[in-house]
């Protein structure tokens, strides 16, 4: 197997602040006992596990909003930290992988990797595998929970500014930001994704023409960008019949053998730098099953395949 051995760097953020439900926080751990850090091991990588980072005792002072936008104080602590990590890992060289934790951490992961991408003039697309399509803002949340408005803050949306404070980080160019899997869209949300000209991969499209060309369409934007590719997993992407640990479900996701297509085909393109697996909530989940399908998938991810791609060769993912 030539699949290119990565150094790999496995950060845990027990973060379920941003959710409307609890449990979340058991995500990481969750992970671990389906055995995420040694399969990738097994697949030939180098793998640290940093552990799990923890909220500070004393919160940072967030102004207040213009709407709701519940726990931002804590928000704002985990984006601080998880910037500065995902900035740190970039920087040596190695592919964050972060585990979440619901999906308002993608706010601090992908705000340090765009800030790391800046710097280096990569060009950085994002991938945001979801039933949803978190783009709210304070003043459009219907719920004010967090984890629906990573996307609108990384791209520059007014309402977020506070989050941050000093901490240095980048933003997402919303041209290079690619939805897919939705199938969920609030109506506020579905006019600002509109006006701003989101790319929306929907369900509806998935069914019709299948993920192969869809995706592969995005793989080739990147690569002829010479750019690099963050990808956002949100367990809710797939069908909750397959994954049922997340609090969000929303019927009609993606198939077993659509997600493995999707990991396998982001393998083989060789340009994802790093990755965010979000919203798993083990509390709901029933006998581990969503924690070691996504083990699964994180596998075909880094370089897993039934057997191999005769006419390909394996790229695995990238390191910038
Ligand atoms: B998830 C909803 N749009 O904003 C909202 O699971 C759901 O990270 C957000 O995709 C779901 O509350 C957030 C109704
Ligand atoms: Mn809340
Ligand atoms: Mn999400
Ligand atoms: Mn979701």
């Amino acid at each position: 197997d030539d699949t290119q051995k990565q150094n790999l760097t496995i950060i845990g953020a027990p973060i379920e602040e941003g959710a409307g439900r609890l449990g979340a926080l058991m995500g990481p751990a969750a992970l671990r006992t389906a055995g995420l850090v040694r399969t990738l091991e097994e697949l030939g990588h180098a793998a640290e596990d940093r552990g799990d980072l923890h909220l500070p005792e004393i919160l940072p002072n967030v102004p207040p909003v213009n709407g709701l936008a519940h726990h931002i104080e804590e928000i704002a602590a985990w984006s601080r930290m998880l910037a500065i990590e995902t900035y740190n890992a970039m920087k040596s060289g190695s592919f964050p992988i972060i585990l979440g934790g619901d999906h308002s951490l993608s706010i601090g992961s992908v705000g340090g990797i765009a800030r790391y991408c800046e710097e280096q003039n990569r060009e950085l697309f994002v991938l945001w595998l979801d039933a949803h399509s978190d783009f709210n803002t304070p003043a459009t949340s219907p719920s004010g929970n967090m984890h629906g408005m990573p996307l609108a803050l990384l791209c520059r949306e007014p309402g977020l500014e506070g989050v941050f404070g000093d901490e240095p980080h980048g933003f997402v160019k919303p041209e290079n930001l690619h939805l897919f899997g939705i199938r969920s869209i609030d109506s506020t949300e579905r006019v600002l994704l509109r006006e701003r000209g989101i790319d929306v991969v929907d369900m509806r499209q998935i069914d019709e023409f299948g993920v192969a060309p869809l995706l592969r369409r995005i793989l080739e934007r990147v690569q002829k960008a010479n750019g690099v590719l963050h990808v956002s997993f949100d367990v809710d992407f797939i069908d909750p019949s397959i994954a049922p640990g997340v609090g969000t479900t929303v019927p009609g996701g993606a198939t077993y053998r659509e997600a493995h297509l999707v990991m396998e085909m982001l393998h083989d393109s060789g340009v994802v730098c790093s990755l965010d697996v979000v919203e798993l909530n083990p509390f709901l989940d029933e006998r581990g099953k969503s924690a070691l399908l996504l083990v699964d998938l994180v596998a075909s991810l880094f370089g897993r395949s039934v057997f191999g791609k005769p006419n390909r060769v394996d790229q695995g993912t990238t390191a910038i």
